[in-house]
């Protein structure tokens, strides 16, 4: 999961960057889910309105865009910004805790912590290693790279590298690489990868060596340099590709791999698909036709609202099909 967007040619790339400080904000500061959501989607929305917004009451036509969001956008259309960011970026509480989320595994709260003990900056984090988690020493060690985009061209050759190496242990594993690079995003900030094999059904027992032998795999070929986390169905951790013919080495990359059950597996793709804002937008009206989907399943809704049993799904179509909505290309896929 990346924190940072895609630069975008948005005629109001200066009201979306706003919207986007603003949402950051109500999250790793005040923990406002609600609040960082409505914000991201007025961004999101506003990023694909095609000309300049020049008002206010212009942008509220726009649906996630409400009263108050008008109001700021007013305000710095006018002043060309805005005194709600200007208190908040000079408050040095909220600007350390908003900072500090930025390295891998440092949540909103571990943030607070730090901040609460002095520990502000990368400085103070590496003058207190003792302090950290493993995830937020490696966090710490590679986080001007994690900073950093990765271009479509490189995603392609990682995409490569770890097709072939599961397709050597296994050819009848199944992998996907999913998250913006299957939406054809021209960078990613991460590597999201499902995999799944026809003998791991979610009937089937713990099969924990299909996702092992893949990490020690890509571990042999010194793809995967260092373990986040490891769990029986989820690793996380980090990845760089061979060094270039001049012999400059690429920066390490983020990269995630699930294992999912194969009946489950193209709710999974589905949902690692995304956008975020797609997969709220398409559960939101799976609801209205009676079904509830989820990262694993997709259940129809008994009157009383009671999740029935999940509906076989051997593509994402099926899932597109049940709840009558036209399949939409992964492309087509931002909100
Ligand atoms: N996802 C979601 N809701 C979230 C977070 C993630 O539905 N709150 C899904 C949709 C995308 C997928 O998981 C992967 O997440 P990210 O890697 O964070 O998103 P991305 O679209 O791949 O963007 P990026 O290029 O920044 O990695
Ligand atoms: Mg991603």
């Amino acid at each position: 999961m990346s924190k940072r967007k895609a630069p975008q040619e948005s005629p109001n790339e200066g009201i979306t960057d706003f919207l986007t400080e603003l949402a950051n904000y109500e999250r790793n500061v005040n923990r406002a889910i609600h609040k960082y959501n409505a914000y991201r989607k007025a961004a999101s929305v506003i990023s694909r309105y095609p000309s300049k917004i020049r008002s206010g009451a212009e942008a509220k036509k726009l649906d996630g865009v409400g009263a108050k969001i008008a109001e700021k956008i007013d305000e710095f259309l006018s002043t060309g910004k805005l005194r709600k960011l200007e208190k908040i970026r000079q408050d040095d509480t909220s600007a350390s805790i908003n900072f500090l989320t930025r390295v891998t595994g440092i949540g909103p709260a571990a943030a607070r912590k730090f901040v609460e003990e002095g520990i502000k900056t990368l400085e103070d984090l590496r003058r207190n290693e003792h302090k950290l988690t493993h995830h937020q020493r490696i966090g710490l060690k590679y986080f001007e790279d994690f900073e950093k985009r990765i271009p479509r061209e490189e995603m392609l050759q990682m995409q490569e590298i770890v097709l072939k190496e599961v397709e050597k242990l296994d050819p009848n594993y199944i992998a996907t690489v999913c998250g913006s690079f299957r939406r054809g995003a021209e960078s990613s900030g991460d590597m999201d990868v499902l995999i799944t094999h026809p003998s791991f059904t979610s009937d089937s027992s713990k099969q924990s060596r299909l996702l092992h032998q893949v990490v020690e795999q890509l571990e042999k070929v010194h793809f995967v340099t260092d373990v986040l986390s490891q769990g029986d169905t989820k690793f996380m951790g980090v990845c760089q590709l061979p060094d270039k013919e001049d012999g400059t080495a690429y920066p390490h990359r983020r990269i995630d791999i699930r294992l999912v059950p194969k009946d489950q597996y193209y709710c999974g793709v589905l949902y690692f698909t995304g956008s975020d804002i797609f997969n709220k937008n398409m559960r939101a009206h799976a609801l209205e036709m009676g079904f509830t989907i989820n990262e694993y399943t997709i259940r129809p809704l008994g009157v009383t609202g009671v999740a029935g049993e999940a509906l076989p799904v051997e593509s994402e179509e099926d899932i597109f099909d049940y709840i009558q909505w036209k399949y939409r290309e992964p492309k087509d896929r931002s909100e």
